[in-house]
């Protein structure tokens, strides 16, 4: 009979375990497959009906099968004169060029672009949304004419004549007269034929004033034109310049005086963009101005706005509470601080969105905190990307199959409660489920996207992005440096070592300095020192190698050096 001795039974439990360990990654790797062809299937039923029901018009009806022309305020022209001869500017289609790409249609994206070169025009007499326009139509065709030239070749050759690109150029033309005012900080709303409007309300966002520089920097970049990036830096500068000694800005200002008009702000509705395009500008364009100004806003962020796991107002003079509301925009914070390495922030507050998300079917535009209730009015969810881009960037970094479960759950709210046979419409109140009949282009720009990019990453193997904050992706390359040694570009900062590493991660951004230092400062203070302590080079803790950063005093775990340039206990990237 056979009777196993103790190696035996080693080798036996060994083979089982590994048998179970890589039947549960296949089983993982199964479950992505499925779930990226049905979010495929999404991305398609929205588009299809887009195309059939709206297009060249800026986005569908689902509901009555019609359309809107939602970029436009139709200026002060007579309406019906116009609506002969406007016909929108094709916004969904330009917002769908990039996930085209990353979907792998080539050959829609070469008929798409085709379309585009040959009938879109800016030479219209349409008052826009300078904020809107830039993150939804400059960055579609910036991000389209990128990967409509890289190496890939994705267009049969020689029938691309940079076509995109003289578009978004035309654009970006269209937008220079609204930085044209006492401050630089650009006015809201900009008539693309005739530039600002008489008696135009100088009334802005800080949003909508200061995160224009991802894409207008590209669209220097790429035409070697300096106005675009200097318009957009000159705006972004002078709003940090208005920032209240806390390193608090408010959420409206008075362009022409460049004062505020509300001072209580938070992450989200009117500042949201402003601190994601301070990290994302960093790293697109490795401007270290950028990079001192997000350390302070970041800093300040989780200083005042921060309360566990949650994020209410403050007014930005005295940091005092303002409102307690989780709002769903607020939603692509964890994003922004898994870019920075921030991974246990990250995932503490990504996962009271899951909840609220579970709560309700899906994320309620407005939630009270204090009151632990719905809003009121804003009780729609208009199928925004926010919680499906962090869930994107939390399993980037960490792998852990949790988030795909998120993904999933949030991929069949959407076909139960939005779906319908024109498309996806929006839900007009969380607690009926009652649609409302709109199919916003960032459903195909980003919540699509961001879903498929969670099950299907193969579009950012080899290749670093940066994600605007509409969802297009712009390379990062070192030629868009402005100073960056070779070592200081990350090389692929989706994947990680292994996963127990992502487990153990802390972030030295929350604690802001290595721990010991901390300890030592007060004169008062204990001496506490730790054996291992080892402290970075730069008293900054800032380091371009990872020789420049030593032993973390609590933990004795070596720190690395982040892909944004700060020592500490990162995720490995
Ligand atoms: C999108 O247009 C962008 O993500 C923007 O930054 C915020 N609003 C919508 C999506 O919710």
């Amino acid at each position: 009979m056979f009777s196993p001795n103790f190696g035996t039974w080693v080798l036996m439990f060994l083979l089982v375990s590994s048998t179970f360990v890589h039947s549960s990654m296949s089983e993982i790797d199964a479950k992505k497959r499925y779930m990226r062809e049905k979010v495929r299937k999404m991305f398609y039923h929205a588009y299809d009906n887009y195309m059939a029901h709206a297009f060249p018009h800026d986005e569908l009806k689902p509901l009555s099968k019609t359309f809107t022309d939602s970029l436009s305020e139709l200026g002060n022209l007579n309406l019906e004169h116009l609506s002969e001869h406007y016909n929108g500017s094709a916004l969904t289609l330009i917002e769908s060029l990039s996930s085209l790409v990353i979907l792998g249609n080539n050959t829609e994206f070469e008929r798409a672009v085709r379309w585009l070169s040959e009938n879109l025009s800016f030479d219209v007499d349409v008052r826009t949304n300078l904020f809107e326009c830039n993150i939804r139509v400059l960055g579609g065709l910036v991000s389209a004419h990128i990967l409509a030239t890289d190496s890939r070749k994705r267009l049969v050759q020689g029938t691309y004549r940079n076509e995109l690109l003289i578009l978004a150029e035309d654009l970006g033309r269209r937008f220079l007269p609204a930085f044209d005012t006492p401050t630089g900080l650009p006015y809201a709303w900009i008539n693309l034929k005739y530039g600002v409007m008489e008696n135009e309300t100088t009334e802005t966002s800080t949003s909508g004033s200061g995160s224009l520089i991802l894409e207008m920097g590209a669209l220097t970049r790429l035409t070697g034109d300096p106005r675009y990036e200097s318009a957009a830096l000159r705006a972004l500068r002078k709003l940090w310049s208005m920032r209240s000694s806390l390193n608090l800005l408010g959420t409206t200002l008075d362009v022409s005086t460049g004062e505020w008009i509300e001072y209580s702000s938070g992450i989200g509705a009117g500042v949201d963009s402003f601190y994601e395009y301070l990290i994302k500008a960093h790293i697109l364009f490795g401007k270290e101005e950028l990079w001192r100004m997000f350390q302070s806003a970041y800093l300040a962020v989780q200083k005042y706005f921060r309360h566990g796991p949650w994020y209410h107002e403050a007014d930005m003079r005295t940091g005092k509470a303002t409102y307690w509301q989780l709002t769903s925009l607020q939603a692509f914070w964890p994003g922004v601080q898994v870019l920075i390495g921030d991974i246990a922030a990250a995932n503490s507050s990504h996962r009271e969105f899951v909840y609220v998300w579970e709560k309700f079917g899906v994320l309620p535009e407005r939630y009270l905190l204090d009151h632990q209730m719905l809003h009121p009015t804003e009780k729609y969810y208009p199928l925004r990307p926010e919680l499906a881009e962090s869930t994107f960037y939390l399993y980037q970094a960490t792998k852990d199959p949790w988030y795909i479960e998120v993904g999933k759950s949030m991929v069949d709210s959407l076909n139960l409660y939005a779906k319908v046979e024109g498309g996806f419409a929006s839900i007009k109140d969380v607690t009926t489920m009652q649609l409302e009949d709109h199919q916003h282009s960032f459903f195909l720009a980003e919540t699509c996207k961001y879903l498929y990019l969670l099950f299907d990453d193969s579009f950012l193997v080899d290749r670093n992005y940066v994600f605007t904050t509409e969802g297009h992706p712009l390379p990062v390359i070192s030629a868009w440096h402005d100073r960056l040694p070779e070592n200081y570009i990350p090389t692929n900062w989706t994947s990680i070592k292994s996963e127990k590493q992502a487990a153990r991660r802390s972030s030295a951004m929350s604690m802001q300095v290595c721990p010991a230092t901390t300890l030592n400062t007060g004169r008062s203070s204990q001496q506490v020192e730790s054996a291992c302590h080892i402290p970075d080079a730069r008293s900054d803790h800032r380091c371009l190698t990872e020789d420049e950063c030593g032993v973390d005093a609590t933990t004795c775990r070596r720190r690395s050096c982040s892909m944004a340039g700060y020592c500490g206990l990162w995720l490995f990237i």
